[in-house]
């Protein structure tokens, strides 16, 4: 069982009990025009993810580990977006609104693809999730107890959103996460540090963090 230096203490990789987890790593949250430009903020931030992320989708994918993608987005018709979430931020142009890359957030359009770096290949799940959180309003939960897997490798953004939303949601399934903190990415630098510590902090309250090094050299 290969033992990665992690936070707060070595996490045991399983891999037959593992799936690597990469959470919407779409243009609309990466690419200027998308919502997360839309939100005001500046996109360069989340893109130091991209690269590292795409050397862990490489090897778990040598390595024959399960790989699920997640996207946030919504029906084309809007009925599985709550009018919380679209009034949320009183903004000039907000989800389902005409955008450079195509309405805000709406499965089909260009903008809610996942990068092109980081595209899915035939026999890896993609879960479109209404939400901040990947089990929430998804098959998720079903696709990974079907498999008997117990470890989630955790990447994607943002750090302190959608990731730390998913990690949470796990935890409370029983899953053990590692979220690999080069494989992550915030629009606000101090928010990626807090999104980390919260998660290994009090003995790994949440999982485990580490660099994605640590991974790929258990994986090799
Ligand atoms: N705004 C922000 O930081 N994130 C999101 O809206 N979604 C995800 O994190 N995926």
């Amino acid at each position: 069982m290969p033992s990665i230096g992690a936070a707060p203490y070595a996490f045991d990789l399983r891999p037959a009990a593992a799936a690597l987890l990469i959470i919407d790593m779409q243009r609309d949250f990466l690419e200027p025009g998308g919502f997360g430009a839309v939100l005001g903020n500046d996109v360069a931030r989340l893109r130091g993810a991209i690269a590292p992320t795409r050397a862990v989708l490489e090897a778990a994918r040598a390595a024959a580990m399960l790989v699920i993608h997640t996207r946030e987005g919504h029906r084309p018709d809007l009925a599985d977006l709550p009018p919380a979430k679209r009034r949320r931020g009183n903004l000039p142009i907000g989800i389902g609104d005409p955008g450079p890359m195509g309405r805000i957030l709406v499965r089909g359009e260009p903008g809610h693809d996942i990068v092109p770096e980081l595209a899915p290949i035939a026999g890896e799940p993609v879960i479109d999730k209404p939400g901040k959180g990947a089990f929430h309003a998804t098959d998720l939960e079903a696709i990974l107890r079907g498999r008997a897997i117990a470890q989630l490798i955790v990447c994607g953004v943002t750090t302190e959103v959608c990731v730390n939303t998913t990690v949470r949601e796990a935890n409370d399934r029983g899953f053990d996460c590692l979220v690999l903190e080069d494989c992550t990415g915030s629009y606000f630098p101090e928010f990626h540090a807090a999104g980390l510590a919260m998660i290994r902090a009090q003995g790994g309250i949440f999982g485990w963090v580490a660099p994605s090094a640590r991974l790929l050299a258990a994986l090799s």
